[in-house]
């Protein structure tokens, strides 16, 4: 089997037995094993001198670049972060654009590419994640590097109308179709590709379902990323049978209520924060009789959007506890710090609600997390934002719409009192799908796509597009 080369922004080496994080690291992390090859990308490392390392864990060699002070500006804070995260979610009104950022993008990913070149077998699969390395093909193209290519995007693909407001977004969308194949999580985000693809440039649906556009011929398609359902279940017990998690944090007899992301103005905490004292103000009967538990660690800390956002939660929160606490109940736990999976897996075992209500998420594993997690004799239930990727699959939770408090303090209000009969028919169906959707399933079903197709040769990067908006 040809080997696989996975690149992708961050590449933190796995040691082998240890309880990874969710998601691509564990996704990618198999596929590496099963095939051997290269996991690729930047270190975290910030420095003025920036190191290379190799280091080699089994069949998967990990290969990582430090970046200078400017390029972490310009091609991780700036372009990929402070441009692309907000309009990618639909928030132009957090949106920077700026000339120099945007050239430091394109020159990391340039760099980057340069670097893997040398390392490079012909039959090796070149896997690559995420929006930080839309580029990353056109420069690979423009070395000579002919080797397969798939992208997948981890985050939602904007309509036409909100990606056209990144100024050279023609050029950006450009390089994407060096790529061989391109993943998106919904149907909605590869249809609003497509939509840019034939209208914004005049490109070509082929007969076989392809695209052709600026020269190039490629393919584009739909893999909700999963998760391992078996493994957070045994986890979720394990954590279960030693210790009930919430015991620690909160009084055993009150309903719960959990949510668990990144401190990030996508994932709708404020709106979510507003619905939880609308519950009360709504339904009074279930004042003392619930706590919500909001596990929330920092990110990207040291970009202003993200410290705008702590300061409104904490505010929110203050406001919540002052207003609604008394002696024997805190209403609200707000922790700002990561946790360990196997403690997170136990909370959601123990919590009545999964309150997940981003108001805009390419999936949002957290929803599957929940749902995987849950007791099958007495399931809790998962309250769901329609603009989380996850919604898609998981049509039997509670889909509620985060902009509206009131209609979201209603589903929590349902979901209290819903009986045990009904609790179990959408867990099973929710589990029946996150089951036959899993991890294994996306890597799987994308790998075996960007294997059997074969596009057109991928030219050299020619110097002008062909269609110039
Ligand atoms: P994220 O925006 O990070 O990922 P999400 O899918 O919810 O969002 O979480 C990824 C993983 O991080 C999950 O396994 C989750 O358990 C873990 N995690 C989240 N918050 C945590 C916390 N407070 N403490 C510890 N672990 C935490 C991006 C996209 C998503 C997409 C994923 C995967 O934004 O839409 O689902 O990639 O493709």
């Amino acid at each position: 089997m040809s080997r696989l080369i996975v690149v992708s922004n961050r590449v933190a080496p796995i040691k082998p037995g240890k309880v990874a994080a969710g998601g691509l690291a564990v996704g990618v992390y198999d596929a590496l094993r099963q095939s051997g090859g290269i996991w690729f990308g930047w270190s975290g490392e910030v420095s003025s001198t920036p190191q290379t390392n190799t280091e080699t864990v089994g069949e998967i060699t990990y290969v990582t670049m430090g970046l200078t002070r400017q390029d972490y500006d310009q091609y991780y804070r700036g372009f990929s972060n402070a441009t692309l995260w907000p309009i990618f979610h639909y928030r132009i009104d957090l949106a920077r654009y700026n000339r120099q950022e945007y050239d430091g993008y394109r020159r990391v990913n340039g760099m980057l590419a340069a670097q893997l070149k040398p390392l490079l077998k012909p039959d090796d699969i070149i896997w690559v994640h995420d929006y930080h390395l839309i580029p990353f093909a056109e420069e690979c193209r423009r070395l000579g590097i002919r080797n397969r290519i798939g992208f997948f995007l981890h985050i939602p693909f904007p309509p036409p109308e909100i990606l056209t407001v990144i100024p050279p977004h023609n050029d950006l969308l450009k390089t994407l179709c060096f790529y061989d194949l391109i993943g998106f999580q919904t149907e909605t985000d590869r249809l609003a590709f497509q939509d840019y693809m034939t209208r914004e440039v005049r490109g070509i649906l082929e007969k076989d379902g392809s695209l052709t556009a600026y020269g190039q011929n490629f393919r584009a398609g739909v893999y909700p990323i999963g998760v391992v359902p078996d493994e957070i279940q045994e986890l979720a017990e394990s954590s279960q049978r030693r210790r009930r998690p919430m015991r620690r944090i909160t009084d055993v007899e009150r309903k719960k209520i959990i949510s668990v992301d990144r401190l990030d103005y996508s994932k709708g905490l404020v709106e979510r924060f507003k619905a939880y004292e609308a519950l009360f103000d709504r339904f009074p009967e279930h004042r003392r009789g619930v706590e919500f538990i909001q596990i929330a660690p920092t990110s990207r800390s040291d970009v202003k959007t993200y410290q705008h956002i702590r300061q409104q939660l904490e505010s929110e929160a203050g406001h919540i506890n002052g207003r609604l606490s008394d002696l024997d109940w805190t209403p609200l736990h707000y922790l700002n710090k990561s946790h360990d999976r196997r403690v997170l897996t136990g909370l959601f075992r123990d919590a009545d609600i999964g309150f997940v209500t981003p108001l805009r998420d390419g999936m949002n594993l957290v929803a599957k997390e929940y749902v995987a997690s849950q007791d099958p004799d007495d399931p809790g239930v998962l309250v769901l934002s329609r603009f989380a990727g996850a919604a898609h699959e998981l049509t039997s939770a509670l889909i509620v719409n985060p902009y509206d408090c009131i209609g979201m303090a209603e589903a929590l209000d349902r979901a209290l009192r819903m009986p045990l009969a009904e609790r179990r028919d959408r867990y099973e169906h929710m589990m029946s799908i996150i089951r036959s959707a899993d991890l294994d399933a996306w890597r799987d079903t994308f790998l075996r796509d960007l294997r059997a197709f074969s596009s057109r040769p991928k030219a050299q990067v020619q110097a002008s597009p062909l269609f110039s908006v």
